[in-house]
């Protein structure tokens, strides 16, 4: 096995190496990528130094699984050509999410539709992984009918340089302005670009791949996706109605033995889910269920998890996995 990370020195890719790591991910060879900036650099994994590689160099050394995180212009360029080169390219960008003849993935939902022959994959954004994770067994009983969300998204959603916005800002530092205002003590309604109907490119993703991950286009969602000065990972307010009707008591215990899903709820001892207590973890955590009292048959959900870990990093490493434990490589 031989497992290429393109973007490695990126927020992303060096999250994944950590969950690599962490999930004792077997490789014989592993290529660290990047651009040629990077050209050269070093990068520990587990004690042993690596030295940076170009994308030209990663395609002819033809590896096994590619994990690409570094971009929509990159996958776009450069996964095809992994892929003609016989790689399975796990592709974290947007570039190949609504392609119809690729699969949107997240192992605990849609990993049984992958086949051999399957050359790019794409993980989806991270907002909707956990979204759909922490809904997955909801829908599988009752169905979902439509979903109301607003996101709580971290800036290293973003990259490194946002991060360092943030703190800069925070430490009355000089920094490259990512964003077009202040993120510190501030708060943008504002992800990705506007799109000609008014909602951002990264509201627009949790509407279309939400419905190509559960396979179903009679879902209908709407959002609102919002940038807060935070690291831990994304928090959602989800607002969901589903055709059948539910009992609290059977969507508590839906939730606690939902794949992935860590349950949190308990308003007597200000149990629920943070950034701050999901921050470095796998799981999804779901709080604060509790029905919405103002019209039928619908539910109120607090979503936190990770953005580098589930929402990016560790669903590439779970398909990975996936395909390893399935001959598909
Ligand atoms: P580099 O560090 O050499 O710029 P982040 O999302 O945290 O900003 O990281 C982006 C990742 O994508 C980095 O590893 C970055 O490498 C990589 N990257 C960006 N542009 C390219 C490119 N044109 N070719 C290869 N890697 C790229
Ligand atoms: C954010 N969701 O938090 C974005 C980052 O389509 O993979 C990931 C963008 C994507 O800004």
């Amino acid at each position: 096995m031989k497992l290429a990370v393109v973007g490695a020195t990126g927020l992303v890719g060096s999250e994944i190496l950590e969950v690599l790591d962490e999930h004792n991910f077997a490789f014989d060879e592993l290529l660290l990528v990047a651009s040629e900036r990077s050209v050269g650099k070093e990068i520990t994994y587990k004690g042993k130094p690596y030295q940076v590689i170009g994308l030209k160099q990663a395609v002819s050394e033809k590896p096994d699984i590619a994990i690409f995180s570094a971009g929509g212009s990159t996958s776009l360029e450069w996964a095809p050509q992994f892929a003609a080169a016989g790689t399975i390219v796990i592709d974290n960008s947007s570039a190949w999410r609504m392609d119809p003849t690729k699969k949107l993935v997240v192992p605990e939902i849609n990993a049984k539709d992958l086949r051999i022959d399957d050359r790019i994959i794409a993980n989806p954004n991270c907002s909707t992984i956990q979204m759909v994770v922490a809904l997955n067994l909801l829908h599988a009983h009752y169905r979902i009918k439509r979903i109301v969300v607003a996101t709580y998204q971290s800036v290293t959603g973003t990259g490194k340089d946002a991060v360092d916005q943030m703190m800069a800002e925070r430490e009355g530092r000089e920094a490259q302005m990512v964003y077009p205002y202040k993120i510190d003590l501030n708060v943008l309604p504002h992800i990705d670009v506007f799109q000609a109907n008014g909602y951002t490119k990264e509201e627009m993703k949790m509407i279309l791949e939400t419905k190509k991950i559960f396979g179903d286009e009679s879902i209908a969602v709407t959002a609102t996706t919002v940038r807060i000065p935070t690291i831990g990972g994304h928090s959602e307010a989800v607002n969901v109605e589903f055709h059948e009707d539910f009992d609290l008591e059977e969507v508590r215990s839906l939730l606690a033995k939902t794949p992935g899903v860590i349950l949190q709820d308990d308003p007597a001892t200000n149990t629920y889910p943070m950034p701050l207590t999901a921050h470095k973890k796998d799981a999804v955590f779901v709080g604060r269920v509790r029905r919405d009292e103002s019209q039928p048959n619908t539910l109120n959900l607090w979503v936190v998890a990770d953005n580098l870990r589930k929402g990016a990093a560790t669903n590439a490493v779970q398909i990975a996995s996936y395909l390893v434990e399935h001959s598909l490589v």
